[in-house]
């Protein structure tokens, strides 16, 4: 496939009437109240609060305290226009220890159960996150966690059927997990994320980023297709809803693009962090390039595991942020290589940037490549429904401008204005089917490894006084953008 067209973005370009919008967080990110009405500590409790695994030395113990601010937090999608709204539930306050055998705790469910009747009382749509990376710290000690295929598939499948008993009735957009890729690969190759496993010694005690990200990442797929497979017999039918996963990825263009060893590098890049998960979904197998490179490394799936994947995507859900250029990498690929053998980087062959710096090293804007990417997955896999289930950016230097400044975000807004317009593009020109879009995030929040410096909310979150909630430029914006391209009938 090549990436050299550059489709212009038109003026003309609309949405169909029926195209929803809205914003996304996560549960470990905004709630806070980490030890209230039974909840026992995540990994992500456990790992934020080992030193020198957040840059900031923060943890989500309070966070946006969104569990005691659930009706700040609708009052402030209602003045958005949000028609929807993306959140994970929390494992570990649903079923505190987490495993099959464990009690589980009514107060989480009840928490969840009253947050979705109030969202509907708002006329707002919830997408509900089964997973969103807190897994109950108890599973992780009990039996290695995600690395644990019988243990971790059957407790979460447990954890699965007890939500859907419970909150089924309310919800018709389920995401199995989300960004697996992160799971496996900054949880167990890396270890910037927990459960912090890594080969480097320096890092981690324990793990072994040559094996554990593939082992990992084929768990998290056995699971995904197990709890799809459970919700179709049991559940759907009756609930009337729909269940995927949802995917990370990030555009791909070429170093050098007059070299072919480059622009065939891009598709392998993104084979290996998108098709590793999307191929076994929408294609029944591993992709031939991953194959190639991991050989053994790879595990196999068995007959039956395979059935539940092959298929289980009812949608795509798509978090989509950035875009690096790819050079090739010749020679043989180093065993903890993750990416495919190539170099990802942030500036081409003539030094030219990808894009403009954000808070975030691992993230520079180019707008026109979510486009291509949308594209690309269309093709790939035979235009499926697609939810864009994250999109956005933090903004250089946020958390030490004065706050007028901040809250008039005009760096957010203008990648709001092009991610959204090349979106729109893809559906009305490329003809893409994306039905709905979700903006990360609704609030400021805990950004993982990055501590609380990195803020990524429409929302400016004050977090010394009160986590007072104070709308920016970019959270009218994006409601005046899809009010400007949804035809109205
Ligand atoms: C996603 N990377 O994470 C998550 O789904 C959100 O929880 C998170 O807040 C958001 O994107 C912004 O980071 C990512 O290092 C974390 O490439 C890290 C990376 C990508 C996505």
């Amino acid at each position: 496939m090549t990436t050299t067209e550059t489709p212009t973005t038109t003026t003309t370009s609309t949405l169909p009437p029926d195209f929803l919008w809205g914003f996304a967080t996560a549960s470990y990110q905004i709630e806070g109240a980490f030890d209230e009405d039974g909840r026992l500590p995540s990994i992500w409790d456990t790992f934020s609060k080992t030193p020198g695994k957040v840059e900031d030395g923060t943890n989500g113990d309070v966070a946006c305290d969104s569990y005691h601010r659930t009706g700040e937090d609708i009052e402030i999608l209602k003045k958005y226009g949000a028609k929807i709204y993306r959140f994970s539930l929390s494992w570990p306050r649903i079923i505190p220890l987490g495993g099959r055998n464990d009690p589980i705790n009514e107060k989480g469910l009840q928490f969840y159960s009253k947050f979705l009747d109030d969202l509907h009382a708002a006329g707002i749509e919830p997408f509900v996150t089964l997973f969103h990376w807190d897994l109950p710290d108890e599973l992780m000690k009990r039996y290695g966690g995600m690395l644990n295929k019988e243990e971790f598939v059957a407790d979460y499948a447990n954890y699965a059927r007890v939500v859907f008993n419970a909150l089924g009735s309310k919800v018709k957009h389920w995401i199995t997990f989300n960004e697996p890729w992160c799971s496996s690969v900054l949880g167990h190759n890396t270890g910037k994320h927990a459960p912090g496993r890594t080969s480097d010694r320096t890092k981690s005690p324990e793990g072994d980023g040559t094996r554990e990200p593939w082992i990992v990442g084929h768990n998290l797929l056995v699971a995904h297709g197990t709890v799809v497979d459970i919700y179709r017999r049991e559940f759907k039918e009756k609930q009337g809803g729909e269940i995927g996963i949802t995917l990370n990825g990030d555009w791909a263009e070429p170093w050098d693009p007059e070299n072919p060893a480059d622009v065939e590098a891009c598709d392998r890049k993104i084979e290996f962090a998108i098709s590793w998960f999307a191929d076994p979904i929408y294609h029944g197998k591993y992709p031939d390039s991953m194959v190639k490179q991991l050989g053994d490394r790879l595990p196999k799936f068995t007959p039956e595991e395979i059935a539940f994947v092959h298929g289980s995507n009812d949608f795509y859900g798509m978090n989509h942020y950035c875009e690096n250029y790819i050079r090739n990498r010749t020679g043989e690929p180093d065993p903890e290589d993750i990416a495919g053998n190539l170099d990802i980087l942030m500036e081409d062959k003539n030094g030219n940037p990808i894009g403009p710096e954000t808070q975030c090293e691992w993230l520079r804007p180019f707008p026109l490549g979510f486009r291509k990417l949308l594209k690309w997955l269309a093709d790939r896999y035979n235009n499926p429904k697609i939810y864009v289930t994250e999109n956005g950016t933090s903004v250089k230097g946020e958390s030490d401008k004065p706050l007028e400044e901040v809250l008039n975000d005009e760096f957010r807004v203008q990648y709001y204005r092009d991610y959204i317009g090349a979106m729109v593009d893809a559906v009305a020109q490329d003809g893409v089917n994306v039905k709905a879009y979700m903006a990360w995030s609704l609030l400021d929040n805990f950004e993982w490894s990055e501590g609380y410096r990195s803020r990524f909310g429409v929302t400016y979150v004050d977090y010394k006084n009160g986590q007072k909630r104070i709308p920016k430029k970019s959270a009218l914006v994006i409601g005046e953008l899809f009010n400007k391209y949804i035809r109205k009938e």
